[in-house]
């Protein structure tokens, strides 16, 4: 039910998000932020002026460079590699230099995943050096270890030569490898790992050229400066992360599973998430939209399974399940807290839900806003409302509609809603919203890869996009939140739900506020 209830990405606004990511958001590692464009007109408001990404396809997408730190299983120093893509998609042009290695001919290759921790060998399930970096890139599923160079469709991708070692323990190799690239895409190895094995690859022997142990590890990451410093990891195949909130007293992020209801807990300064709550306890077989309230209280969207859940963050027990009325057509998706007040968006149904936090056991999902009262007007079967954020005062709400690109203001005594006259761009694909101070808004905008963010005018009645922020290793993001001098991005890739396999490990990424 979950499954066929998932966001949909249309054809053309997928191919659309890929060609702006083609037009060189992925070329770099820094803040996308244009130099040239359209003059904006004199801003009346004494806003910065507008930048519009899409006027300036920066750097093409051939200077497109990664590079790649290698670790021993001690944790020392393994060697390294940069990565070119080559003109007119040629290939990617891999150049390694290894250190410290036994001499001889030794197993070289693309894992599938993103990390390089210790995890299950495929063959034995032991716990085995760099095993969380999984088998071969093998993007064509052809599940057959051959030779570099031999056609992706009959063997993986990821093969390549044997990295020979002399007798100081170094050994260097410049290949280039055809059937992959640093651009989005199914063959794209960004995110992805390069190993080094023990022993020589055979070239023949499943599924891995009987190569033997993973002596260094490291992963592909865009070259030069980034916006994103640091990352934490999940474990498991299905998390698909959508929903995060963090403890301003402890810095500890909480981030739901959309696919299994767990919660997942991230510590200050942790490379890694821990389960904190499964799924399936009370109220909760998914986790989207998450809110902590003053009391240190997590609130939890349940998106399709129509409830809102309350947990204790010290035991990770579930103190309260809201219930919404269980029609079939729920998709209780974002959550904002004004005052005692948790207002809740609605994908699906149109109407604004309202739950009083003062009501203790007996709070309830009030229907607070009718939305076909207002000039909101709901597409059917595609994600509505969905980011929802409160002024510091409690005045305003402010929601963005993903399937239209819409901004809209709530007031919330009153309940009237009007759209935010938006300049330098819309919105579609807006999914969750994060407000920093009270006039600097950031949309995460999930199918288009990038946070937008918007100056708003004082009273919210209009804003201007300033800065739309572009890192290659942004993957359909879900939302985001603040923590300190920094926001932690969900990388939800729930387009990949319906589209496997999600580049694994699944992860949030720690980015820098732009000044
Ligand atoms: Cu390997």
């Amino acid at each position: 039910m979950t499954q066929s209830l998932l966001p949909t990405v249309p054809t053309a606004a997928a191919t659309a998000a890929l060609a702006l990511l083609l037009s060189g958001c992925a070329a770099t590692g820094n803040f996308d932020m244009p130099r040239t464009g359209t003059p904006p007109t004199a801003p009346a408001n004494g806003m910065p002026p507008i930048h519009d990404a899409r006027a300036n396809p920066a750097a093409a997408p051939e200077s497109a460079t990664a590079q790649v730190a290698l670790s021993n299983p001690a944790g020392g120093a393994g060697g390294q590699a940069t990565l070119r893509e080559l003109p007119g998609r040629l290939g990617v042009e891999i150049a390694i230099e290894v250190q410290g290695m036994a001499p001889g001919r030794h197993g070289f290759h693309i894992h599938a995943h993103g990390a390089c921790a210790p995890g299950p060998d495929a063959a034995t399930g032991q716990i085995v050096p760099f095993g969380a970096a999984g088998g071969h890139f093998d993007p064509f599923m052809t599940r057959n270890h051959g030779r570099p160079g031999q056609s992706a469709h009959d063997a993986h991708a990821g093969e390549l030569p044997n990295i020979e070692v002399g007798a100081d323990g170094r050994g260097r190799l410049r290949y280039t490898n055809p059937h992959v690239t640093l651009q989005p895409g199914e063959t794209s190895v960004l995110g992805r790992t390069l190993v080094v094995h023990e022993r020589a690859d055979d070239y023949a022997s499943d599924p891995a050229g009987d190569s033997g142990g993973r002596i260094a590890c490291g992963l592909i990451e865009p070259a030069g400066p980034s916006m994103v410093t640091g990352r934490a990891v999940f474990e498991g195949a299905n998390v698909f992360p959508e929903g995060i909130a963090i403890d301003s007293a402890s810095g500890v992020a909480y981030v739901g599973s959309s696919t299994e209801g767990h919660i997942y807990r991230v510590a200050p300064g942790a490379a890694q998430a821990e389960l904190f709550q499964s799924g399936g306890s009370p109220g909760r077989q998914a986790a989207y939209g998450m809110e902590i309230d003053r009391q240190g209280r997590l609130w939890v969207a349940g998106g399709p399974t129509d409830t809102v859940a309350l947990v204790d963050l010290k035991t990770a027990a579930t103190l309260q399940v809201v219930e919404g009325p269980k029609d079939g057509h729920a998709f209780l998706n974002d959550l904002a807290m004004a005052g005692p007040f948790l207002y809740v968006t609605d994908s699906f149904r149109p109407v604004l839900w309202r739950i009083d936090t003062r009501q203790g056991p007996s709070a309830r999902l009030e229907p607070w806003l009718d939305l076909r009262t207002t000039p909101v007007r709901y597409k059917p079967n595609e994600i509505n409302w969905n980011g929802i954020v409160a002024s510091p005062d409690g005045r305003w709400l402010l929601a963005v509609q993903q399937s239209t690109g819409e901004l809209w203001r709530i007031h919330t005594e009153t309940r009237a809603v009007t759209p935010v006259r938006l300049e330098g761009g819309d919105l579609q694909h807006g999914d969750g919203l994060l407000l920093v101070g009270a006039t600097d808004l950031y949309v995460v905008r999930n199918a288009a890869h990038e946070l937008v963010r918007v100056t708003l005018a004082t009273g919210w009645d209009s804003g201007r996009v300033v800065q739309r922020l572009h890192d290659p290793r942004l993957k359909y993001p879900t939302t985001a939140a603040l923590a300190g001098s920094a926001m932690w991005v969900v990388n939800g890739q729930t387009d990949k739900q319906k589209a496997p396999p999600p580049l694994l490990p699944f992860d949030v990424l720690r980015i820098g506020l732009p000044r």
